[in-house]
């Protein structure tokens, strides 16, 4: 059957035609000369919402990350992060296969949160036997812990542990509107406490390609000069960054509705014999929920012959909403799961 609700990543996402009609009419010129209107524009303009001095338009999420990284570090130096964050788990090591970058990972608690106790105690100054920390990585919202959106509170409590050990904060906001949006606050009251972060356009957004980086002029001028060597200074890359201009314009509140979609999914899940997820803990677009252990190829391709896709994980599915996916796809889904697992 051909598939009719993907719920793999909101990664699937598709421009709408206001979006498309967007890219159809983006001014372009050669961005590598600084020269595209509409990089520009969205590179302000990602700036100016998170409150940032500059911004700097990046390939995808993993690219995003990786020159925050390069730009923050240098040589032999260690970086902080999540051990369940996507840049310790899925970024395949680039940090430290370019950069000679060393990833640390800190304990994430439930809920995408590091205690700064032990972002204190994974900090390293003076020890030449180890090398010294200088970069904090948080991610929010927290993708493997059921997309869970981190406060402006619970990150500034991260960033000041940082800080007294003397280190620099990055955030990985691949999903950051998704938690400005759950926590109802402006997505630069997130980013505050940073000094860098990056948010995709691909996901919720919707967008077809494309991620910003924003920080201090300087920081990006760096972040620019890796971009390039990664061989990804782009010329009338307008065509893409016209989506993102439009997406910051008009596709971020919509994202209660996928946060609303998911909560759904949760409480149906939640219901299913043989299931096991607790509702309370979707606050974004996110679902994970536990399954019988062993049943999770079947599922998946009993759920594929429904035209229904999803990763296929064991014992723990994900399930992701987004643009693409609408209250009477969650109904069919769960009608499906009820069938095949219940
Ligand atoms: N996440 C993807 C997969 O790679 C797992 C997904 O489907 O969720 N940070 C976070 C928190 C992410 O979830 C992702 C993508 C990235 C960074 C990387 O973004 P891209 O895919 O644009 O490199």
């Amino acid at each position: 059957m051909e598939a009719r609700v993907d719920l793999r990543s909101d990664t699937v996402t598709l421009p709408s035609p206001e979006m498309r009609q967007a890219i159809h009419e983006a001014e372009l010129g050669d961005d590598v000369y600084g020269d595209d209107p509409t990089v520009n524009e969205l590179e302000a303009k990602s700036a100016e919402m998170l409150g940032k001095e500059a911004g700097l338009f990046v390939t995808s999420g993993t690219q995003g990350n990786l020159v925050s990284m390069l730009a923050h570090c240098g040589r032999g130096d260690q970086v902080l992060v999540g051990d369940r964050s996507h840049i310790f788990t899925n970024e395949a090591g680039g940090a430290s296969v370019l950069g000679s970058l060393f990833l640390y990972p800190v304990k994430t608690d439930r809920f995408g949160f590091l205690e700064p106790d032990l972002i204190r105690a994974a900090t390293t100054r003076t020890d030449y036997h180890v090398p010294p920390t200088k970069l904090l990585c948080i991610e929010n919202t927290h993708n493997q812990s059921s997309g869970q959106p981190l406060s402006a509170d619970q990150t500034q409590a991260m960033a000041d542990a940082a800080r007294e050990g003397g280190m620099t904060v990055h955030i990985d906001g691949a999903r950051l509107f998704n938690a400005a949006v759950s926590l109802g606050v402006d997505a630069a009251d997130l980013t505050a406490p940073a000094d860098s972060a990056t948010f995709c356009l691909s996901k919720g957004l919707s967008c077809p390609i494309g991620s910003v980086v924003v920080g201090s002029e300087d920081f990006i001028d760096r972040a620019r000069r890796w971009r390039k060597m990664l061989g990804a200074g782009m010329r009338q890359v307008g065509v893409v960054a016209g989506a993102g201009v439009y997406a910051l314009d008009n596709m971020i509140d919509r994202l209660s509705e996928d946060h609303t979609n998911a909560k759904k999914l949760a409480k149906g899940l939640a219901e299913i014999d043989g299931i096991s997820v607790d509702p309370e803990a979707v606050k974004s677009n996110i679902v994970y929920f536990n399954i019988p252990p062993g049943s999770g190829a079947s599922i998946s391709a009993d759920l594929k012959e429904r035209g229904i896709l999803v990763n296929a994980g064991d014992p723990v599915m994900r399930m992701v909403t987004h643009y693409g996916i609408s209250s009477e796809d969650i109904d069919y889904t769960l009608v499906a799961i009820e069938d095949i697992a219940g």
